[in-house]
């Protein structure tokens, strides 16, 4: 479970070869994309920003963009009869279920970012092209990464609208929740099929030149109870973080094979939400109707003892079924959603961190367990 550190601190760089600015947004492709952006402003506590849709010369998608803080979710569904022109958005749907298209990166250059990316072995999806209305200009370009997922690679420093070129400023759907519930995309997580994990983790080192970070779960852990072998890796400022999963073989079905099986592929697992009081956020959520992953009572029995003090008393975290993980750096407080559609594809993790950098490496045993009773409630054990 330990492995040397290839990431470089900022200072020892010479040039970044693929510099970006940090996620630009998630994108996903949906049944229905006004009653998702409902459920992610009433559920989530995130505000409708900016819309596109026939209203404003959109005739065949709408779309709703959501914002927390820098956090951005555009959720996007096709608005007529698709099948026979095989629009790429609705064959996604039809295939996948409601799930993330694009894990959309903002960079200060997206021509010389997508030239990079393909002199480096990537796909293109769309050569760079511009959007253009009264707000200024965004330049776009898409290289596919693992499944039928895209990055598209954003330059939107000379514009000053809502989203992009053709959407207009929308209202929040509902008042926002007081506290915010999250202010940052920390991490999204990509399921790949088995034995794939090093070849998506090369892809990140050649094509964007990420590095590894330290954290990860080799097949010593994998056999032992969680069935997957998992690699992060980062941009060097550690802005974009992208774990990748593999399944693993063990005892049990893998989680990630069940994904994979339910998916129809390789695709985004899970999304990482950072928040600066999870307390707060669990009980909003919560409230709203959000499902987390239940953790049992023996976890909390023993979790002061090797995490020591946190900011939230032990007996908080065990009534909202908040996971504690502590290493060199300091220590995070993490809690894992359900899937959020009846797929079981699609989580979210709210995080806070304290120093530590890390993913939660402690909780990996009653974690992975977690999911492993819903697997089994489902019969995909
Ligand atoms: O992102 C991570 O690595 C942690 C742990 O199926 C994790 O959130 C890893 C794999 C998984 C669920 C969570
Ligand atoms: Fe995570």
């Amino acid at each position: 479970m330990t492995q040397t550190t290839h990431h470089t601190p900022d200072t020892a760089r010479q040039a970044d070869p693929f510099p970006v600015k940090g996620m630009d947004a998630v994108v996903f492709a949906v049944g229905n994309a006004k009653q998702a952006a409902h459920y992610y402003s009433t559920a989530f506590g995130m505000k409708l920003v900016a819309y596109s849709g026939p209203e404003n010369g959109s005739r065949e998608t709408a779309a709703y963009v959501l914002e927390n803080g820098s956090a951005r979710f555009v959720f996007t569904s096709v608005i007529k009869p698709a099948t026979d022109w095989g629009h790429f958005l609705a064959q996604h749907v039809a295939e996948h279920g409601d799930g993330v298209v694009d894990l959309a990166i903002e960079v200060p250059d997206a021509r010389a970012a997508y030239a990079y990316a393909l002199e480096h072995g990537a796909r293109s999806v769309a050569e760079p092209y511009e959007l253009k209305d009264e707000h200024g200009t965004v330049v776009l370009a898409a290289i596919a990464t693992y499944g039928e997922t895209r990055h598209t690679l954003v330059e939107r420093s000379g514009y000053d609208g809502p989203y992009l070129p053709g959407f207009v400023a929308a209202q929040p759907m509902v008042e926002p929740p007081a506290q915010r519930t999250f202010q940052a995309i920390d991490h999204c997580v990509g399921n790949v099929e088995l034995g794939k994990m090093n070849e998506w983790v090369g892809f990140y080192n050649k094509v964007m030149g990420f590095t590894n970070m330290k954290e990860f779960v080799g097949d010593d852990i994998a056999t032992e109870y969680s069935a997957l072998m998992s690699k992060v890796v980062a941009d060097g400022t550690l802005k974009v973080k992208f774990p990748i999963n593999e399944p693993a073989i063990a005892k049990k079905k893998s989680q990630i094979d069940e994904y994979l099986e339910f998916y129809g592929g390789a695709g985004v697992q899970h999304i990482a939400l950072n928040t600066g009081d999870i307390v707060q956020t669990v009980r909003t959520m919560r409230a709203a109707g959000v499902e987390f992953l239940n953790t049992p009572d023996s976890y909390y029995d023993t979790l002061g003892e090797w995490v020591g003090e946190t900011r939230v008393p032990i007996d908080t975290l065990r009534e909202l079924k908040i996971l504690a993980d502590r290493d060199e750096d300091g220590y995070l407080l993490q809690i894992f959603t359900k899937p959020v559609q009846d797929r079981p594809t699609v989580f979210f993790e709210i995080i806070e961190r304290h120093g530590s950098m890390g993913f939660g490496k402690g909780n990996f045993k009653a974690l992975f367990e977690a999911i492993e009773r819903e697997q089994d409630r489902r019969g995909n054990l």
